[in-house]
């Protein structure tokens, strides 16, 4: 592998082999010559975690003597995929484990191969979380991340006739070789039940600690699994909670006779971590998710809280020492809890706990989406919550206070700051709360951190005015380029230097030069087309369809949801159809359009889109007048792992949001890594990648978020007469409307397209024009390829700004102070 320049010695390659065999016969209990290549598998990931644990206690130890402040990223999602290859590629060893088992008739990519995604996350916010948990680790920051250890992660996706059919995931029925179970680590959480004050401790709600009686309580036990920074850097933890029933007070109910009840209050304890939720900006709106929402955080707090006691002795020094990162409003009940944990069980005045929680807590917001903005009815808080719900009003009140002896007494404003809406039944704003009760608060695109400040956030903006702050995110470049594309990768440090691995911020622009160097660009294309074949024989393997890879690849992958846009993507590959049908000897680009993500189980347009999509590729694939000019791919179940292997192949990247709604997208920046160009609308990230990579070797297209946010404002926008000023949309509307790609249910797609015409919530339509364009541009410079070359090379070399390390030093400098 690239990153490793000096061979493997014959000695560390002995060592490693005789480590999993050791692993095979005495952790595994099998016999060498009667092993599966599963147990292979399990013998080469549990002697891999040997070598980091041993970094990794010398780390905790050193943490811990340096007296060092650490750093906590609270999510309930860490999208992490696969380990093994991470982590031996961190550690240099990924020669030496592909030799050692090849000493052993073992193939290293097979076995690679059987390890189960860890699919803790639905999409980009899960993504992120993973990315900068091995950020952390390359950077060595302390940092432990803290979320909850699903037994089902996002379900998969199997496609049946053309739709998305959801099944149960089930990445640890083999077990996980990569985690420790900490029995040890346990703390007792409650729901529900009454709070009484304390007596002696005063009338003032202040003043007063409060004793809560909950009903019921669920035991939280702690996995953890080391994350390796590159190049061994550090290891640091993801510890994650699992929820199991209080085994004594299910035992006496078990012996009174109440079999059934026993049970099934196990039952119910044990579902908190039963399951991720699917949804993604779909507002999961379930007591369930309130429930793990807040099993976690109390886990989290209580176990950070007794590390941070254990070695300070106070709790007065906590943002001294511990800086607690919010991964969007999930966790935002730590504000609550904090407090509670302070006041209550610590004794620490109330004036002084909100001071120490805001100064120990800050919030990342991911989506500025309506249906994503978390709420919580206020019956439903004070059922589960009741001493949080107090808290929460005692906050609120002082908050307004404060706000009126500012002078501030304009209605409007003070019920849109309030920690409560009234409007809708009464709820808990989890936005507001996170916001006023952390120090830093970031979006994570300066077009979203801009739009944060003026639609959302606005009034708690105008009365603080410099809590906000932009962050915009990053990907690892270890998974995103070295692991996933080593062919790029052996290029690149052939031309810059082996300096690339551990600086590629700076040293990717060395590339530059290179992007007018003939034989240069001749190898870069000839890395991709490799890439490509490798993704045509998988298409060709999963889906029976064959795709030349010598086509342009253009690739849309992520989440489905209108806001992405997928629709307008089919709708130019059925005008594309069409032109393709009335002139089929034209000079066409041959093109693959190769889609691939899940929809929420529950989002029926996402669903209807996937099959929509299926139905075109069929009609198209199978239509003999295209020659095979146009095909079109749907993945099935996109994930880590697949996405591994999409975008390194892909020509084209398909980033086309609505402008002001894509709050960053981190594909968008792993395509252009890799070298794909993108096509794009200016949102999100998009506009911070054209700004370095240049708008010369990018498509931008379409409406800007101001230009989306007037029309809207103006009332004025009629998709229809936009659908009439172009006859190519027309054709194309009514083509799928009318049944064209759904022969046998002609009515599938009647609602769908006249819902384009009366709402267009997303402005497909009006966008359409000039993506049309802007494809028109991509056909012209794909013909041109010294020009298309140029500007994939510069895709790669104007990249390095948006390594993930980059992101996590400006939070680490900015916000948690600790470098
Ligand atoms: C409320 C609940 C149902 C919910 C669950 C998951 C709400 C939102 C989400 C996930 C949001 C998400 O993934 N947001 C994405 O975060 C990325 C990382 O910052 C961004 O790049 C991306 O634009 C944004 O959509």
């Amino acid at each position: 592998m690239t990153q490793e320049t000096t061979a493997p010695t014959a000695e560390e390659v002995a060592a490693f082999r005789a480590n999993v065999i050791s692993k095979l016969t005495y952790s595994i209990g099998k016999d060498p010559e009667h092993a599966s290549d599963h147990d292979w598998f399990e013998a080469v990931a549990l002697a891999t975690r040997d070598r980091m644990t041993d970094e990794w206690m010398a780390r905790t130890r050193q943490v811990y003597q340096e007296g060092k402040k650490r750093v906590y990223y609270l999510s309930l999602e860490f999208l992490i995929g696969r380990l093994l290859t991470d982590s031996l590629s961190n550690l240099g060893l990924l020669e030496v484990a592909r030799e050692a088992l090849a000493g052993v008739d073992v193939d290293f990519d097979r076995i690679r191969g059987l390890e189960p995604d860890a699919a803790l996350g639905n999409g980009g916010l899960g993504r992120l979380a993973a990315c900068f948990m091995e950020s952390m680790a390359t950077l060595g920051i302390a940092a432990h991340g803290y979320g909850i250890r699903y037994d089902h992660g996002l379900f998969r996706q199997a496609i049946v006739d053309g739709w998305q059919h959801e099944q149960t995931e089930t990445w640890l029925n083999f077990g996980n070789p990569w985690e420790f179970e900490r029995p040890e680590v346990s703390y007792l959480i409650g729901f529900g039940g009454s709070v009484a004050a304390m007596p002696g401790t005063g009338s003032n709600p202040e003043q007063s600690r409060h004793f809560w009686h909950w009903a019921e309580g669920v035991r939280a036990i702690a996995y953890d699994t080391p994350v390796v920074g590159w190049r061994g850097a550090s290891v640091n933890t993801l510890r994650l909670w699992r929820a199991r029933a209080e085994a004594d007070f299910h035992l006496e109910r078990f012996n009174a006779g109440d079999h059934i009840g026993a049970v099934a209050e196990e039952a119910r304890a044990e579902s908190i971590s039963r399951v991720l939720y699917p949804a993604d900006s779909t507002e999961a709106g379930q007591e369930l998710r309130l429930r793990q929402e807040y099993f976690f955080v109390a886990a989290s707090l209580q176990d950070l809280l007794r590390r941070h006691l254990e070695q300070r002795g106070t709790l007065m020094n906590l943002p001294e020492f511990a800086a607690i990162q919010l991964n969007d409003t999930h966790p935002a009940i730590a504000v609550a809890e904090l407090m509670r944990l302070l006041v209550d069980v610590h004794d620490v005045p109330w004036r002084k706990a909100w001071e120490l929680t805001v100064g120990t807590l800050s919030y990342t917001n991911h989506t500025l989406l309506p249906e994503a903005l978390e709420t919580w009815p206020v019956g439903l808080m004070e059922r589960l919550l009741p001493r949080h719900m107090q808290i929460i009003y005692l906050i609120n009140a002082q908050h307004l206070d404060a706000l009126r002896e500012r002078g501030v007494h304009d209605l409007k404003l003070l019920r849109s700051v309030s920690l409560i809406e009234e409007d809708h039944g009464r709820r808990v704003r989890m936005g507001n709360l996170a916001f006023l009760g952390s120090h830093c608060v970031n979006g994570v695109s300066a077009l979203h951190t801009g739009l944060m400040r003026e639609t959302v956030f606005t009034d708690l903006h105008s009365l603080y005015p410099k809590r906000i702050s932009n962050k915009t995110n990053g990907i690892t470049f270890r998974r995103w380029l070295y692991q996933s594309n080593p062919q790029l990768t052996r290029l690149l440090v052939e031309h810059v230097g082996e300096e690339l691995l551990d600086a590629p911020e700076t040293m990717l622009r060395k590339l530059d030069p290179f992007a007018d160097q003939a034989d240069f660009r001749a190898r870069f294309a000839a890395q991709r087309l490799e890439n490509k074949q490798i993704l045509a024989r998988m298409i060709q393997d999963r889906l029976g369809i064959t795709v030349d890879p010598n086509a342009l690849f253009d690739v849309h992958v992520k989440r489905i949801h209108e806001y992405k846009r997928q629709l307008l993507n089919l709708l130019h590959t059925v005008a594309l159809y069409q032109a393709i049908r009335s002139d089929p000897g034209g000079n066409w680009v041959p093109r693959v359009k190769i889609f691939a993500g899940k929809a929420a189980a529950s989002y029926h347009t996402a669903k209807l889109i996937i099959k929509l999509t299926n139905d075109i590729a069929r009609t198209i694939n199978d239509d003999p007048t295209v020659r095979g000019l146009l095909k079109v791919v749907f993945l099935p179940n996109y994930n880590v792992s697949l996405a591994e292997r999409i975008i390194p192949a892909a020509d084209l990247s398909e980033q086309i949001s609505t402008a002001g709604l894509e709050a960053s997208g981190t594909s968008n920046m792993k395509f252009a890594l890799n070298g794909a160009l993108t096509i794009g609308t200016l949102d999100g990230a998009n506009v911070e990648m054209c700004e370095q990579i240049g708008a010369d070797h990018m498509f931008i297209f379409g409406m800007t978020a101001q230009e989306v946010e007037a029309r809207k404002q103006a009332n004025e926008y009629n998709a229809e007469a936009t659908i009439i000023g172009s006859p190519r949309l027309n054709e194309v509307l009514m083509a799928i409307r009318n049944g064209a790609f759904s022969a046998d249910d002609p009515a599938r797609y009647t609602a769908l397209i006249d819902g384009l015409k009366w709402h267009d919530t997303f402005m497909v339509c009006a966008d359409f024009e000039s993506y049309w364009k802007a494809q028109l541009e991509v056909e012209a410079r794909w013909r041109d390829a010294d020009s298309w070359w140029r500007s994939a090379v510069f895709n790669t070399s104007r990249t390095g700004w948006f390594s993930s390390d980059r992101t996590i030093r400006e939070y680490a400098e900015e916000i948690w102070k600790v470098l």
